[in-house]
């Protein structure tokens, strides 16, 4: 790890990055087939700043087989959690924050979701079988890892372009792949090819998945659940499981004399994607995006430009499990079917729910690291972003007409940032970080109106619209933030590492700008999967957090033991949570305002890993992680929606010749502390068992093994409402009070063949 940081050619400062569990991995080297790694020279890719943890590329490996949602290849990153939703969009939680509150890059783009419900996260943008490398900033994160956000950051790159080394002539080769889990029968191939010289290479990576409805588990027993409110819903089949999706990127490259230029195009076409915990599903995402990036040596330092440019188009409507328009929750109403796909004609129901989402991102980015000495760096940095969203949703049946509704017209998010930041090694037992940066975003909507501007004032859609088009909608926030971080070694067995940071998020567009407090139309706009209803407040001030982290690092000189301490706390001042309307009530689905709150949260993971010994049969160790987490809204005395209850992880390890395999127990304790203005659903605790084996010949990789062996029921802690199947447009015409099972037993293989 140590040597993959020195050969950067930096000055030693950046050991400081070494302080994890895991190695971060070289990023400019290419494993394509049977082709060499051939690192980029000249060019070397900036190390991650302190503080980073990369999910070490076996597992990567390791789990693709097992998932397909990239987001759930952090599982295994102490203080990580996730929000579940559709089968490859789950939403990554650090340390009790999630979703805008974090930093998702996606190969240096800040990426938007552009839905009410955040169905498109910037990680479903890539499959895991094309993910190069990821990295998490749990604690503090750099000031030039991301602004406009008050968590951690999450750093994912697809692979980085091969080249030829010296002498080699021209190379060719890819990688092929597949996998199959019995489940939801899951099924999905993967295809790389490159060809390259020492300066030139072109690289296509694609990766296609599918999976039906998963089940749960126990399901040979009768698993009917029963709401509060009474009614009834079968489930051992999880309703709007399903999904289908593709990704793809080109990418061309240049190299020479310690400059790198490339060009990436990325392409996503994911015909559909249901959401248990949403009232709609995705009936069609769309996504192009363009990507240049040159990256330069220079004896002072390196040089990073980025431009990028993304367009969104995202469909909405009614999947099959919920098209009982006019049929009853009893389940006599006809299912529609097939799946509406985007721009098809509409099926055999005679009413849905359009909706559609637009969006085109445009960014700049400029970063120099500065080599001031052996000891010190200097990163300053620039970015521009610019963001036009239009949220309408067209004129349907059942009094939804005749006008389209406009849920978000003309919106705009734009931001300018600026960064400095320094890193240097005071002395030999002393590393140090300090960065400062500010942040405009400027937001604003245009003119919105509901299905209908004069007649019946239904759901108050001509009243609320008149109220909100006669706003001051213009904002404009001077966000400033500041992180710290120190390093050090008490002794050859202990480090620590303490920091501070102030970050300031600005509220997004659908947070400030989404203005019908009409239950049909507020429950469309919810990131959060609880099924309320959300309306938005266009003077929401930006979310500022005060956060103190510090971890205790204990391990034996060689590192095979190690054992990680890292309690943490964070105030948020603004922090944009729900509150009550009139007409609220316990026990059923409600609308909420978001506003400005007082929120506190703190916890602790640990995390740590030991051989236990060498046989005949092999090598043993063991791994394990534990994570707290306590939430807690200071001005109502609740606890924060969405809070992972204790949680750990313990996994046996297993090596031999080409063997590599992992027992894995998963622990959750029942969650119990809830936020009870969202009515958030208790869940029981549970035990799950999952067994993972590989092996490895030198082009050929097998992976197989089991999830959930004992075949457990289970509810999603952070998975929010069930809202898989039945009328979910009538705000209570659904069940409450149910959470969304886990799935089932799944066993699954894939495989890759290198060439
Ligand atoms: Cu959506």
């Amino acid at each position: 790890m140590k040597a993959s940081l020195a050969s950067c050619g930096r000055p030693s400062v950046l050991a400081l990055s070494i302080t994890l569990v895991y190695a971060v991995p070289q990023p400019s080297i290419a494993q394509t087939g049977t082709l060499e790694p051939v690192v980029v020279s000249g060019a070397t890719e900036p190390t991650p700043a302190a503080g980073a943890q990369s999910v070490p590329p076996a597992q990567i490996r390791s789990l693709r087989s097992a998932t397909s949602d990239t987001a759930s290849l952090l599982r295994d990153v102490p203080g990580v959690s996730l929000y579940g939703a559709g089968g490859v969009s789950s939403l990554p939680v650090i340390r009790g924050l999630a979703d805008d509150r974090l930093r998702v890059k996606l190969d240096g783009m800040d990426l938007i979701a552009t839905c009410p419900n955040h169905m498109n996260p910037a990680l479903s943008y890539i499959d895991p079988a094309n993910v190069g490398n990821l990295t998490v900033y749990a604690g503090i994160t750099p000031v030039s890892v991301g602004g406009d956000s008050i968590g951690g950051a999450i750093v994912a790159n697809t692979r980085a372009p091969a080249f030829a080394a010296p002498g080699q002539g021209n190379i060719t080769g890819g990688e092929v792949g597949a996998f199959y889990r019995s489940n939801n029968a899951a099924r999905g191939a993967n295809l790389s090819l490159v060809h390259a010289t020492e300066a030139f290479s072109i690289a296509y990576d694609g990766a296609w998945s599918r999976a039906d409805n998963y089940t749960a588990g126990g399901a040979f027993k009768t698993t009917t659940a029963t709401g509060r409110n009474g009614h009834t819903l079968p489930l051992d089949e999880v309703g709007s499981t399903a999904y289908r999706t593709g990704n793809h990127t080109l990418g061309v490259a240049f190299r020479g004399d310690g400059h790198l230029f490339e060009a990436r195009l990325g392409y996503q076409d994911m015909p559909y994607q249901l959401f248990p915990n949403q009232r709609m599903d995705l009936l069609g995402n769309e996504q192009q995006r363009v990507n240049l990036r040159y990256l330069g040596a220079y004896a002072w330092g390196s040089l990073e430009a980025r431009a990028y440019h993304e367009k969104v188009d995202h469909f909405m409507d009614f999947g099959p499990d919920k098209r009982f328009w006019y049929g009853s929750l009893s389940g006599t109403g006809s299912p529609c079917s097939p799946i509406r796909f985007m721009g098809d004609p509409a099926g055999t129901c005679a009413s849905g729910m359009p909706m559609n989402s637009e969006s085109s991102t445009t960014g700049v980015t400029v970063k120099a690291d500065i080599n001031l000495s052996e000891r010190d760096v200097l990163r300053v940095g620039s970015e521009l972003q610019r963001y036009r969203l239009d949220d309408w949703w067209p004129a349907s049946g059942g009094g939804m007409g005749p006008l389209s509704f406009l849920n978000i017209e003309n919106g705009r998010r734009d931001r300018t940032a600026l960064f400095t930041e320094w890193e240097t090694r005071l002395s030999p037992r002393w590393q140090a970080l300090a960065g400062v940066r500010y942040d405009r975003v400027r937001t604003d909507a245009g003119d919105v109106h509901g299905y209908r501007t004069t007649g019946t004032n239904a759901g108050n859609q001509i009243s609320e619209a008149g109220a909100f088009n006669a706003l001051d909608r213009k904002k404009s926030d001077d966000n400033w933030d500041f992180a710290a971080l120190a390093r050090h070694t008490h002794d050859e067995s202990l480090d620590i590492e303490f920091g501070f940071a102030h970050k300031v998020r600005s509220p997004n567009l659908y947070e400030r700008y989404t203005w019908s407090s009409w239950a049909m139309a507020a429950t469309m706009n919810n990131f959060v999967g609880d099924g309320n209803g959300y309306v938005g407040d266009v003077n929401l001030r930006p979310e500022k957090a005060y956060t103190l982290s510090t971890t205790f690092d204990w391990h034996t000189p060689d590192r095979s033991r190690v054992l990680r301490a890292s309690p943490y706390f964070t105030r948020v001042h603004d922090y944009i949570d729900a509150v009550r309307r009139a007409g609220w009530a316990p026990d059923q689905f409600n609308v909420l305002q978001y506003a400005n709150q007082s929120a506190r949260l703190y916890g602790v993971d640990f995390s740590g890993h030991t051989p236990l010994a060498s046989t005949t049969l092999g090598d043993w160790g063991l791994e394990g992680a534990l994570s707290y987490t306590n939430g807690k809204n200071r001005d109502t005395g609740e606890q924060l929606y969405n809070i992972m209850p204790l949680n750990a992880r313990l996994k046996l390890t297993h090596k031999r010749g080409a063997w590599d395999n992992i027992a894995e127990l998963v622990g959750v304790k029942a969650k119990t502390d809830i936020s009870a203005t969202r009515n958030e659903v208790r869940t029981s605790g549970y035990a799950l068992v999952n067994l993972r084996a590989s092996y490895s010949w030198k082009q050929v990789r097998l992976d197989f093994g089991v999830e959930n062996l004992f075949d457990r029921f289970y509810e999603l802690p952070t998975g929010g409402a069930y809202l898989g199947q039945g009328t979910t447009m009538s705000m209570n015409g659904v069940p409450w009070g149910i959470a969304v099972p886990g799935m089932g037993r799944t066993f699954y293989v894939g495989t890759n063949l290198k060439f």
